[in-house]
């Protein structure tokens, strides 16, 4: 993942929970053919124990990067390329703001993944998500767009390189126009983008109001084909 890219990105999720090897080897090929920018692994819990075993397959099928995307500091694995370390800015949570980030500092150390710092944002999507949930934290309300602006804003200032406002996997609603448009006004640094996205015009008006990356999982898992919808798109 480049710091600095003019071109739109999309990122695929995969939550090792929700995979098999058989379908997993199917998103990838699928993945590798609609030209997605990189992979993110990780979910809120790891009912399977598979963490290692989804990034080991990832790396044998395709050359796209594979960065952790943590749900909690046991999912560190040197097998990816790198791992965003995520602060949850829009929580008052001790852990998720520092705590957890105490723990994993000497394993990260040692791994030599490369660490992209980003300040994690969920915002509200209608019903209570597994995030907020396991997270013990509030999502910024929908319609508050300038909190958002602002809780961003202090993640640049604090020196964070990415933003990604969340709305949770599976969410009833993606993050809004209004919202993305009023954070990308306020910051420099990329701004990620994912959560209920589930058309290619969902995509466009995300990219539109400004998302570089988007970030894609609940819609594939459910049907490997929505790639090829990608596939046809101008990014
Ligand atoms: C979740 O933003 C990601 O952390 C992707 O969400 O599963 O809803 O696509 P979906």
């Amino acid at each position: 993942m480049k710091i600095v890219s003019d071109k739109k990105q999309i990122a695929v999720l995969i939550d090792p929970d929700k995979t098999d090897s058989n379908q997993l080897q199917k998103t990838i090929e699928a993945a590798n053919k609609a030209g997605v920018d990189f992979f993110l692994v990780g979910g809120s819990l790891l009912l399977k124990n598979n963490l290692e075993e989804t990034i080991l397959t990832l790396k044998k099928h395709t050359k796209k990067k594979v960065y952790l995307f943590p749900g909690n500091p046991s999912q560190i694995s040197n097998k990816a390329d790198g791992i965003l370390l995520l602060s949850l800015i829009s929580g008052r949570n001790a852990d998720l703001l520092i705590g957890n980030h105490v723990q994993a500092a000497p394993l990260l150390k040692q791994s030599k993944l490369h660490i992209i710092p980003t300040g994690y944002m969920l915002i509200d999507s209608g019903t209570p998500t597994t995030v907020s949930y396991i997270s013990n934290t509030q999502p910024i309300p929908a319609h508050k767009p300038e909190i958002a602006a602002c809780t961003a804003l202090a993640g640049e200032q604090l020196g964070l390189q990415f933003i990604y406002l969340e709305a949770g996997s599976g969410a009833q609603n993606a993050v809004s126009q209004e919202t993305i448009k009023a954070v990308r006004k306020m910051i420099k640094i990329p701004l990620i983008v994912g959560g209920g996205i589930r058309s290619a015009a969902q995509i466009e008006t995300a990219f539109k109001a400004g998302a570089d990356i988007v970030v894609i999982g609940t819609a594939i898992e459910n049907d490997v084909e929505f790639l090829n919808k990608i596939k046809s798109m101008d990014l």
